[in-house]
């Protein structure tokens, strides 16, 4: 992946960003072979005006079966959550499962995400989701405004701090979160009754809304996504989604990684990914 200059962005390492030498190490770089016809002016400029933009067939099946083969065991994680015993969510994957971030790299998700900045990106959080006949789950309209982090600050803008399983989380002020993109892997067909993620379109850049302002969105305004396996979707978390139970359920699993260019602001730092070439906190 080069700039007009010839130069290359995967060979720039940013503290919290896997290092491309030590990821081929641990493996053979795979990149998808149509990320070029993927990320595309129109795409880029989907996503700055509609708040996404679908990037079809981006990660190849050799590439997804990377992906499930980091995940396996994931269930058992701190970070899943299970209903009637089928896991439907597991956070904190950057940390607790080391290859992931390694792994995102060489599919080439980290490409895409390097593409749509127009320079160096790198994941600051994954999460699994996953719909199924056991947990079969909704999610009300919302944006997403908190993030994990390093450590508790004292920041103008950051409110809200949390700990989940040991890992903190903050909301983040606006001038942050519009500096964020998520990247949306989908590891299984999705169709339009399959829970597919709804959105509204460019309702990003109404900035952050209250609750009311959201739950005053009709529900006709809302867009769905049906995807396919290896589709990628890009959103900015500002933008409000939702989703519903699937129609006929069968597995709909996502991997939802958010990428970031720089840390926050202030000496708030993004958590370090964990692996054996990575910073940790
Ligand atoms: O995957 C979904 O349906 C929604 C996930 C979600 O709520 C989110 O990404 O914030």
């Amino acid at each position: 992946m080069t700039r007009q200059d010839g130069t290359d962005w995967r060979a720039e390492t940013h503290p919290s960003a896997p290092d491309a030498g030590i990821c081929k190490l641990l493996g053979a770089r795979h990149p998808s072979k149509r990320l070029n016809d993927s990320v595309t002016t129109a795409s880029k400029s989907n996503l700055q005006l509609d708040g996404l933009a679908m990037l079809p067939q981006v990660i190849d099946a050799d590439g997804i079966q990377r992906v499930l083969d980091c995940l396996k065991g994931a269930e058992a994680l701190s970070g899943a959550r299970q209903r009637t015993s089928q896991t439907y969510a597991v956070r904190h994957l950057l940390w607790d499962v080391p290859n992931l971030a390694c792994c995102l790299t060489q599919i080439g998700l980290g490409d895409v995400a390097c593409e749509l900045f127009g320079q160096p990106a790198f994941p600051i959080s994954a999460t699994f989701f996953d719909k199924n006949p056991d947990a079969n789950w909704l999610v009300p309209g919302h944006q997403d405004l908190v993030m994990p982090v390093a450590e508790r600050q004292t920041a103008e803008g950051f409110t809200g701090w949390s700990e989940k399983s040991g890992v903190t989380y903050v909301e983040l002020p606006e001038s942050v979160l519009v500096n964020l993109v998520a990247l949306r892997l989908h590891l299984d067909d999705c169709s339009l009754d399959n829970g597919a993620l709804a959105v509204v379109r460019a309702s990003h850049l109404r900035g952050k809304l209250r609750d009311t302002e959201i739950a005053a969105i009709a529900r006709e305004t809302y867009q769905l996504c049906p995807a396919n396996v290896g589709d990628v979707l890009a959103m900015k978390p500002l933008l409000v989604h939702r989703s519903s139970p699937a129609v006929a359920p069968s597995h709909r699993r996502v991997l939802h990684v958010v990428y970031a260019v720089e840390d926050p602001a202030q000496g708030v730092r993004w958590k370090r990914t964990a692996g054996p070439n990575l910073h940790t906190s």
